[in-house]
């Protein structure tokens, strides 16, 4: 055993209090990664383990990347920090002019954060003090949607709309209100791609505007395509919809796309897949590749010049964090582009959609499944859940998966997919065909 496996063998009395995870479950059987290499992570003995999640969809162009791990380690070693307030450092300014052309027509500005929490937070409130300082401090109101996923800060819990991350925490943030969510079985199981039926629900936002009154509502945000819930994609036009009826009543549009940003979907975003451009975007994971922890908030133009408006004296935006724009992560995220445009990832996804689609789609005859759904290099097959234990069999396949030798994320009896964006052919075969082999096992 070497050192790392024996660490294993002694965890059942750690201090560490894992985050949104089993802690005595896994304390008692720890599932440890040692070591990443591309496509693999490898365990403390050695058994190599197909990354089929992309780490938490963050890994997109795969593990230990030479160029972005030589990034890192010439920036800790060049500039280890620097205070982002009233001072600045060059690879602030010249990570966010790398970016911008790579943003949605009519994004231009960008504020730089450390996590997708804090994204969706900085989104809520620069929506709230937009208003404000145009002389719309009415516009109070912030509307999630059910299922949807915005990180765990208070503001993003508020407007997330998963159950069981809300109901021990309180009242959050007053003024919040939901919309329903898109996931109809009934009507819409094993669409390939954006389902057919649904696009009526983004109607609901309208229901919210004559219930609260257009005029006291800020921002709407979303996930253009929800993940973290179970990967829900929006049906065809829904997106549209949401769009028209913000533009109708004055209420900004947030695209949460911490995980569909990146060449998740095959374009360096989900607004340009989608042909719907938002008022801000929230991001994270994927800037840097997951290796170190860096968001972003994207703006439109005038959002941006709104606060551009009072004396040149006084700070436009009392918000940010001590390791705003840090320059180890921008670093990470010069490496990170770098690696992205030489080998064409933001779009690579466009020639492998249609084969990932029929691979996951061919599980459609394994016991137990009854939805299989896709979008991009994402993909989801849901579970029926056993009787009297939601959530049992999908966790079940989880650890089953991983003793296989795959890493396969599930939330509740969902499997979902979305693994690094240089996956091969013969990569997703292995992905499909082990979970295939572990379907079979349990009943
Ligand atoms: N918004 C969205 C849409 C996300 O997917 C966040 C905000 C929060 O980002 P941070 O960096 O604060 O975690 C996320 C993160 C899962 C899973 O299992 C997904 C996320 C995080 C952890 C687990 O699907 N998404
Ligand atoms: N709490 C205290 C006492 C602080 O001094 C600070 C930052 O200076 C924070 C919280 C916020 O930390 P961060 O800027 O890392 O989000």
């Amino acid at each position: 055993m070497n050192d790392r496996a024996s660490v294993a063998a002694t965890l059942e009395n750690s201090p560490f209090f894992m985050p949104f995870s089993m802690n005595r479950q896994f304390k008692k059987h720890p599932r440890l990664l040692a070591r990443a290499e591309g496509m693999y992570y490898y365990t403390p003995e050695g058994r190599k383990i197909l990354d089929g999640t992309a780490g938490l969809w963050c890994v997109n162009a795969g593990h230990c990347r030479k160029k972005i791990v030589d990034a890192v380690a010439r920036g800790v070693a060049t500039l280890d920090f620097a205070p982002p307030f009233q001072m600045g450092h060059p690879l602030a300014f010249e990570f966010a002019e790398r970016i911008a052309p790579l943003l949605p027509k009519g994004i231009t500005r960008m504020f730089f954060t450390n996590s997708g929490s804090e994204s969706v937070d900085t989104a809520l409130k620069l929506a709230l003090a937009y208003h404000r300082v145009r002389g719309e401090g009415h516009r109070m109101r912030l509307i999630g949607r059910e299922k949807g996923y915005h990180g765990v800060n208070f503001g993003g819990t508020a407007v997330g709309g998963i159950v069981g991350n809300r109901k021990i925490f309180g009242a959050l943030v007053t003024g919040v209100d939901h919309i329903r969510h898109t996931h109809d079985l009934a009507k819409n199981a094993f669409s390939r791609g954006q389902p057919k039926h649904g696009a009526e629900l983004a109607e609901d936002l309208e229901r919210l505007c004559q219930l609260h009154d257009p005029s006291t509502i800020a921002a709407m945000i979303v996930e253009p395509v929800a993940c973290s819930a179970g990967v829900f994609v929006p049906p065809l036009g829904y997106l549209q919809k949401l769009r028209e009826i913000c533009d109708r009543h004055g209420i900004l549009l947030i695209f949460d796309e911490v995980i569909n940003a990146w060449g998740r979907l095959g374009k360096p975003f989900a607004a340009d897949y989608f042909g719907v451009i938002p008022d801000l975007i929230t991001t994270a994971k994927g800037i840097t590749n997951g290796t170190v922890p860096m968001g972003a908030v994207f703006m439109k133009e005038d959002l941006y010049q709104a606060f551009m408006t009072g004396p040149e004296n006084s700070i436009e935006m009392p918000h940010g964090y001590t390791y705003s724009a840090h320059p180890v992560a921008c670093a990470a995220g010069l490496g990170t582009m770098d690696v992205y445009e030489e080998e064409g990832l933001l779009t690579r996804v466009g020639e492998l959609a249609q084969y990932w689609e029929d691979a996951a789609h061919s599980l459609r005859d394994c016991p137990n499944v009854i939805d299989i759904r896709n979008l991009g290099l994402i993909a989801a097959i849901e579970l029926a859940p056993r009787a009297g234990a939601p959530g049992a069999r999908g966790f079940e396949a989880h650890l089953k998966a991983f003793e296989q030798g795959a890493y396969i994320r599930t939330t509740g009896d969902i499997l979902a997919f979305s693994p690094p964006l240089i996956i091969q052919k013969s990569e997703i075969d292995q992905l499909f065909g082990t979970a295939r082999e572990v379907l079979k096992t349990v009943a």
